[in-house]
């Protein structure tokens, strides 16, 4: 077991990787930018280091200033958390030319699914169903009009190094095709560097469904079930649960079983979440994530198994923590994202905290490095805290969520509490009854009532 993690994150996830390794008698190493230096989990750790002023690139993202904290404080491993570098394959391989320790999958698994080309293409070979589309990259060279027509309209056009909603451009006809192609490819090459894209069938109103893996890097792995993170805006995921109310236990136990053969055969180490769409009882993979994500509490209130404590004990070559046959899905959890925006604009509402007080009682946690007192900065994203909630069932859990919405207090910024309190009460969401556009017209509607 390692002796000594630094976590090279920030704000709730930096606490929640530091909880997991205080459990496990790891000792911690917190770094931060001159923006953070009062940040919880700076406090809570056994050491800290400085990395450098606010912008990302020169303190979280910052791969020199992180190598020297490791080699001050004798670190033996690095969390890379979600986000800044923990999907980064180059940064996983410095680490191990200078003898520490990455937690999470091996360079090559990450530097695999980050081309969303030859993720989609591995994901076929190991029988994951994928969304129709081109046999990879369409090229300049490629009659790109007949292979949309095979596929048949409206297609999506899709950056190979997209990812998260970047880089797309839906083609509704043959005469948007072309344009559709080059907006995308132009932009795929300044945002990413690679202007290869590729084609897919453009589903309508799919559900966002990703299944959460865990593989012990040679050879075993399991599902632990699934999440529905259909309610987003703008990519930003906002409400996430699991179960998913559109899927029975045939369906959870088929699309499970098969990510989890393909995770055996691919020898993967660590957590991974394989997203799907989903519509009219078909999956389509779209993208392998392969770190921790935001919303995995859902999925350890429900299975009650602690993922990032399991994720450290893993890397350092332990044994996955059951068997297929022990995960049970117990109960129902819904997790809401409250960041520190304008609940109608959503524009950033960073500041100092006032007034807070989290909400308590049986089947109610909170994800969150605020404090009262605390400045909200600028520079990194509004996230104030993750209100995740569990019961027996999907209504006693939505009931849970109201009682707890109501009873949280953040003062002196602005929140997006007002839009959690309305949609626990909106008849399409205690009935499960959504896709991946519904918010986006829910706030259009409410934008046009409220003009
Ligand atoms: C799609 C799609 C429809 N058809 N692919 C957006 C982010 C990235 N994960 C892939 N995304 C989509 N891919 C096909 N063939 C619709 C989306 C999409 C979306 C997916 C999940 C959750 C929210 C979304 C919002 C807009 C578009």
């Amino acid at each position: 077991m390692f002796d000594k993690i630094l976590i090279a994150n920030r704000g709730e996830i930096a606490l929640r990787v530091l909880r997991a390794c205080k459990e496990l008698g790891i000792a911690t190493v917190a770094v931060h930018s001159t923006a953070d230096a009062d940040a919880m989990h700076v406090r809570l750790a056994d050491e800290s280091v400085c990395i450098g002023p606010p912008p990302s690139k020169d303190s979280y993202l910052n791969v020199p200033a992180l190598l020297a904290a490791c080699e001050i404080t004798g670190a033996d491993a690095v969390h890379p958390g979600y986000g800044f570098l923990s999907e980064n394959a180059r940064f996983a391989e410095i680490l191990a030319e200078h003898n520490l320790h990455f937690i999470g999958p091996k360079a090559a698994h990450i530097r695999l699914m980050g081309d969303k080309i030859e993720a989609k293409k591995t994901a076929r070979k190991l029988g994951i169903p994928v969304v129709p589309g081109s046999d990879g990259a369409v090229g300049p060279d490629d009659d790109a009009m007949a292979i949309a027509k095979t596929i048949g309209f409206p297609v999506l056009v899709k950056a190979a190094s997209g990812g998260g909603g970047r880089g797309m451009k839906v083609a509704q006809t043959e005469e948007d095709l072309m344009l559709a192609l080059s907006t995308a490819s132009n932009e795929a090459k300044s945002a990413f560097g690679d202007a290869s894209v590729y084609l897919e069938k453009y589903l309508q109103k799919p559900r966002h469904i990703e299944i959460q893996v865990l593989g012990d890097g040679r050879g075993g792995a399991i599902h632990l079930g699934e999440r529905d993170c259909s309610l987003q805006r703008r990519h930003q995921k906002v409400w996430e649960e699991g179960p998913s109310p559109a899927l029975d236990a045939a369906a959870r136990q088929k699309i499970g079983a098969t990510c989890a053969k393909a995770m055996q055969e691919m020898k993967y180490l660590g957590v991974g979440t394989v997203e799907f769409l989903y519509e009219d009882g078909e999956f389509y993979f779209i993208e392998m994530n392969t770190r921790i994500q935001v919303e995995h509490p859902v999925t350890e209130m429900i299975t009650d198994i602690d993922l990032v404590l399991e994720q450290i004990r893993i890397a350092a070559g332990g044994d996955l923590p059951v068997t297929q046959e022990e995960v049970v899905i117990n109960g129902h959890s819904i997790e809401c994202r409250v960041n520190a925006e304008n609940p109608v604009s959503f524009r950033p509402s960073p500041g100092k905290i006032q007034q807070y007080h989290p909400p308590g009682g049986l089947g109610v946690r909170i994800d969150s490095a605020v404090y009262q007192g605390y400045v909200i900065p600028p520079y990194y994203d509004s996230l104030v805290g993750k209100l995740i909630v569990h019961g027996k069932t999907r209504q006693e859990c939505l009931m849970r969520l109201r009682r707890a919405l109501d009873e949280m207090v953040v003062e002196g910024i602005e929140t997006t509490l007002p839009l959690f309190r309305a949609l626990v009460r909106e008849p399409a969401i205690i009935d499960g009854d959504y896709h991946i556009h519904w918010l986006e017209q829910y706030l259009a509607g409410q934008a046009e009532a409220k003009p």
